[in-house]
């Protein structure tokens, strides 16, 4: 199967990747552009030679896939020498070489231009160093030859961030030679057939830096290196790209090159890298669902309507907004809707004053937001989102509305974060047009969308919603409808052992301290002061209304407690912490915690004791991956990987850990397993160990050994 196509165009030998749906650079397409450019200088009908790629796109670099086959620093670095010694013969090319860039030119496939003579590009196009959002850094000459043509600093931004830069800025910085208006393979054949006439010939390697870049370079390695400890505390590739970077300076290119090779090697095999290509590959396996085939019809959503301008409403009606959709917003009475108004246009106020938003982009936004007191207009929208609070009786009363009041083909969803789906649609009369849309506080940066499926649910509804997920910024994941569904459900175990944690002994501060080493944005107790004390305590009252708890074992009740005391965190000024002022973020611990823990153990008659930091993150991660094996075993997700992206985008769970079953795999279950017995053996009988667990651990396993897919 060759990848490549060999044309002559006009005296131009254009070479054209077509390895769809990237042109991703697999072994064979390395050496088919290799072989081509080889031809092209030896075809005596070709002056010069263009190099693009069929498609949308360029190259999104190297085929992601094939690092899995590198199982050693020693199988990476003669892969790597191999692809290195690569470039430099076709960047050796005796006929001038131009990469025509369109859509993307990633990774490798910014390497591979990089070692092109010229690079033009359309208006639209995106060039970038993504590898650090793989754990890696970039391994085909990129650390040496794009510090040449942009600079230092520009380099070190792109390779530290990861962020694609738009082809002029690209322009500006050297890095793109020329911007194509009109048809990309016209202007990049005339650009070349220019070179040839003017013999130009220019090898990236070869462009050496003053001694006073060199010396600002180093300079602005050694600043960002400093703030990498700051904000990569515990990653690995941040800092190896900047190494790489630095060596770059201080060597030849040849060297330089070397110095790369051994880093990324270093990178390539490490779990932090294994845990965010895992990442990468679940977040886009999350968007296939086994009974709604990629042709499933897709409802185009162009208009919305929001139920409730709570805290989740506005920030549900700004997600719509923000993504261009027009969307009414409906309160039970004006002073609520004013309520939800205001904060609304704080939040955009706020995103204003850090420069991500224009006034005018403001004011335009917010005109899509129509606020409403009444259902008039609802027979228009094609989707209503119920978001009012979490009181069955309120919300089967809200989709009964619903039912009577918008269109038949209107899809209905509600951002329960807990509630039984299959109701909802029983009390609207249509349930084939209802689901789940759980959002995650604040909806409108939180990225995660839980998708939960009903019994009757319609597969074009949950087509339609996957896409409009897309379409919202979010990452969308399809999950059955059990209390809790997915994200809540494993929470419950995670938040049971964190109290339990605190009564036995650990504070709330080490706690809250050993998870964010561990590399969570935020513990379970500064989490709970930020979403607010008193959301968790009326949920709880309610579902202790209607006999139902969250997890199994010993409940806490300090929570409760401190609700009672009107503790609800930031909010008021104090809650598992105490702040300065209502809304403050400074957090200090309070003495008050530990006497209530104190009170609490003595109820439960257990002494506490000192905790080690490792027993916290033990608790806590085999609590969720064994909670994740039963979602699994219940077949209330597809597949372990869409529990990992949920955690990851839904609660900030650390990406270089991959999420709590692809870490609980680098545990080793068997591991887990042995700690679910211990717990068992020394706190209670409700430590059960999952059937799933327990039959992949025997067999020698992992969660991903299992791969497999459950259909729901
Ligand atoms: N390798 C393998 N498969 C890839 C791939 C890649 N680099 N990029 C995309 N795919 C698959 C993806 O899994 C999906 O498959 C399909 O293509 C469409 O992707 C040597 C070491 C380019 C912006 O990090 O960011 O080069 O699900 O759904 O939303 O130094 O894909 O259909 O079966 O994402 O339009 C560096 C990764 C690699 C860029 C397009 N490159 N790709 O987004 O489509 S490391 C990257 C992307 C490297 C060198 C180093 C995005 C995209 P499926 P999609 P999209």
């Amino acid at each position: 199967m060759s990848f490549i196509r060999y044309d002559i165009n006009d005296s131009v030998a254009v070479i054209t990747i077509d390895n769809p749906p990237v042109n991703a650079l697999s072994p064979a397409v390395w050496e088919g552009i290799e072989e081509a450019v080889a031809r092209a200088n030896a075809d005596a009908s070709a002056e010069a030679i263009v190099l693009i790629g069929a498609g949308s796109t360029f190259i999104a670099g190297a085929d992601i896939k094939v690092f899995d086959i590198l199982k050693t620093r020693e199988d990476s670095l003669s892969r790597s020498a191999r692809t290195h010694a690569l470039l430099k013969r076709v960047e050796d090319s005796h006929k001038p070489l131009v990469a025509a860039i369109h859509g993307n030119a990633l990774g490798g496939g910014l390497e591979v231009a990089q070692a092109c003579h010229f690079r033009v590009a359309t208006g639209d196009a995106r060039v970038g160093q993504p590898e650090v959002l793989l754990g890696i850094i970039p391994g085909a000459g990129g650390t040496q030859r794009l510090p040449r043509l942009c600079g230092v600093g520009m380099a070190l931004e792109m390779s530290l961030q990861g962020k694609p830069v738009a082809a002029p800025r690209a322009l500006a910085a050297g890095i793109v030679d020329h911007i194509v208006a009109g048809d990309l393979l016209t202007g990049a054949i005339a650009f070349a057939r220019s070179k040839a006439n003017a013999r130009a010939i220019r090898k990236t390697r070869d462009i050496t830096l003053g001694p006073d870049q060199i010396k600002v370079g180093l300079e602005a390695c050694a600043a960002a290196r400093a703030s990498l400890a700051k904000t990569a505390k515990g990653q690995m590739a941040p800092d190896a790209a900047v190494n790489a970077i630095e060596a770059g300076l201080q060597r030849p290119f040849d060297e330089g090159s070397t110095r790369e090779r051994e880093l990324f090697a270093d990178c390539v095999v490490s779990t932090e890298s294994k845990a965010l290509r895992h990442l990468f590959f679940a977040e886009r396996e999350a968007a296939k669902v086994p009974d709604v085939p990629k042709d499933t019809r897709a409802k185009d959503i162009t208009r919305a309507a929001i139920v409730g301008a709570g805290t989740m409403g506005g920030g549900i009606a700004m997600t719509y907004a923000n993504a261009g959709i027009p969307v009414l917003l409906k309160e039970v009475d004006d002073a609520a809707l004013q309520r939800g108004l205001a904060t609304i246009r704080r939040n955009y106020d706020v995103t204003m004053s850090k420069g991500k938003m224009t006034a005018a982009q403001v004011e335009q936004t917010l005109a899509l937001i129509t606020p409403t007191t009444s259902y008039d207009e609802f027979d228009q929208v094609d989707i209503v989102v119920e978001a009012v609070f979490e009181n069955m009786d309120l919300k089967r009363t809200t989709f009964g509305e619903l039912g009577a009041v918008t269109r038949p083909d209107c899809v209905l969803a509600s951002n329960s974060s807990t509630l039984d789906i299959d109701e909802l649609g029983r009390a609207s009369g249509r349930p084939a047009q209802v689901l789940g849309h759980h959002f995650f506080s604040p909806a409108n940066v939180m990225r995660l969308l839980e998708i939960v499926r009903g019994r009757s649910t319609n597969t074009d509804v949950i087509a339609t919603s996957l896409q409009l997920a897309k379409r919202l910024g979010k990452v969308g994941v399809v999950v059955g409808n059990c209390f809790g569904f997915v994200a809540n459900r494993m929470l419950a175990y995670y938040m049971r052992e964190a109290y339990l944690l605190l009564e036995e002994g650990a504070s709330v501060d080490q706690i809250d301290r050993v998870l964010t080493e561990f590399g969570l944005p935020v513990g379970p107790f500064g989490m709970q002061d930020i979403a607010g004390i008193d959301v968790g305590a009326r949920i709880r009252q309610y579902l202790k209304s209607i006999g139902k708890n969250r997890a199994e074992g010993p409940q806490s009740d300090i929570p409760d407690r401190l609700f009672d005391m009107g503790r609800y965190g930031q909010k008021t000024a104090a809650g598992w912490y105490k702040y300065e002022a209502p809304g403050s973020r400074t957090r200090t611990p309070d003495p008050l915690i530990e006497q209530l823990a104190g009170e609490a153990a003595a109820r439960r008659g257990i002494t506490r004791r000192s905790i080690a930091d490792d027993e916290i993150v033990a608790r806590i991660t085999t609590a969720l991956a064994n909670e994740g094996a039963r979602v699994l075993d219940e077949g209330y997700a597809t597949r372990a990987g869409d529990i990992d992206v949920i955690y990851v985008y839904g609660f900030g769970f650390p990406r270089h850990r991959g999420g709590p079953m692809f870490y609980a795999d680098t545990v080793g279950l068997d591991v887990v397993l042995s700690r679910v017995k211990e717990y068992r053996s020394r706190f209670g009988e409700y430590w059960e160990p999952a059937p799933l667990l327990e039959r992949l651990a025997a067999e020698g396993r992992g969660f991903y050994s299992e791969a497999a897919v459950h259909q729901m």
